[in-house]
């Protein structure tokens, strides 16, 4: 089952019936059990074949979006290389080998774009790329109830620059994407779950890559039991989980890209470059 945001309503959707919800997004967060809920809610209405007609919105409402960092190889090398001449690179080495995970505040729902929206670069960054993860979401007692697709649009050359940087080159408007929808599941997402990013210019294929999340080191439920430490989310939270595709040194994303982002199980989040 996954949920869905469209035009401030949410919307269940099973075997391609949508079933409109009484609730808002944060209400269903909050609840004990909310795949019962969802599952009683398919169970007993009819379904309206709304699809054709449907556009979807961010599915978040006043949820924060942390994201975790260094969680693949392919980051702590990347990394590593992009901020050789600040001497930052001993930072990521350990920091991927440390119990203790990387967790940085990201975005709120006004620096969010939802399926078909625009991120954006900044306008003092010279190296940006989009960065595919897979999103936790996680109720206020720290449970992960669903999983949707992340985009942690980021500044290489401000955060290369000296790791302090980092919340400049992570956290400004447009620097997050999340959705088409969440994946409604209590139990983990497979091993083998395929995570492919498309980048397109001009509609031809400029960059794609994948990985699965085999290659993630640390475990999503360790992430979030670092996460809630001594920290409360009375509306949850999302939490992105660290990307283990990178783009070649020499790419920057442009004006006028579009990012395909696909998560097996989840769906196809597209974004166009602002
Ligand atoms: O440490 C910098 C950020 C890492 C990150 O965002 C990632 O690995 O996905
Ligand atoms: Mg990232």
């Amino acid at each position: 089952m996954k949920l869905y945001r469209s035009q401030d309503r949410t919307l269940v959707e099973e075997n391609g019936n949508y079933y409109p919800l009484d609730k808002s997004l944060d209400a269903l967060i909050a609840l004990d059990d909310l795949h019962a809920h969802l599952q009683s809610i398919v169970s007993a209405a009819t379904p309206h074949r709304l699809a054709e007609s449907l556009t979807f919105d961010a599915p978040i409402g006043h949820q924060e979006v942390w994201a975790a960092g260094v969680t693949y190889y392919r980051s702590r090398s990347a990394r590593i290389e992009e901020s050789k001449d600040a001497g930052g690179g001993d930072f990521y080495d350990r920091v991927y080998s440390a119990d203790r995970p990387e967790l940085f505040f990201k975005a709120t729902a006004h620096k969010v774009a939802g399926p078909g929206g625009k991120v954006r670069i900044r306008s003092d960054a010279r190296w940006s790329v989009p960065e595919p993860e897979l999103a936790l979401l996680v109720n206020p007692r720290g449970q992960i109830i669903g999983y949707t697709i992340g985009n942690d649009m980021s500044s290489r050359d401000i955060e290369g620059e000296n790791p302090l940087y980092l919340p400049q080159a992570k956290v400004y408007d447009g620097s997050c994407a999340l959705g088409p929808g969440i994946l409604i599941q209590t139990g983990p997402m497979p091993p083998s779950t395929l995570i492919r990013m498309e980048i397109l210019r001009s509609g031809a294929a400029e960059f794609s890559g994948s990985t699965t999340l085999r290659e993630m080191k640390r475990e999503p439920s360790l992430l979030v039991e670092y996460l809630y430490r001594d920290h409360s989310f009375p509306f949850g939270s999302f939490l992105l989980t660290g990307t283990g595709i990178v783009p070649p040194d020499d790419f920057t994303l442009q004006s006028g890209d579009e990012v395909r982002i696909t998560i097996d199980g989840i769906g196809t989040l597209t974004n166009q470059v602002a």
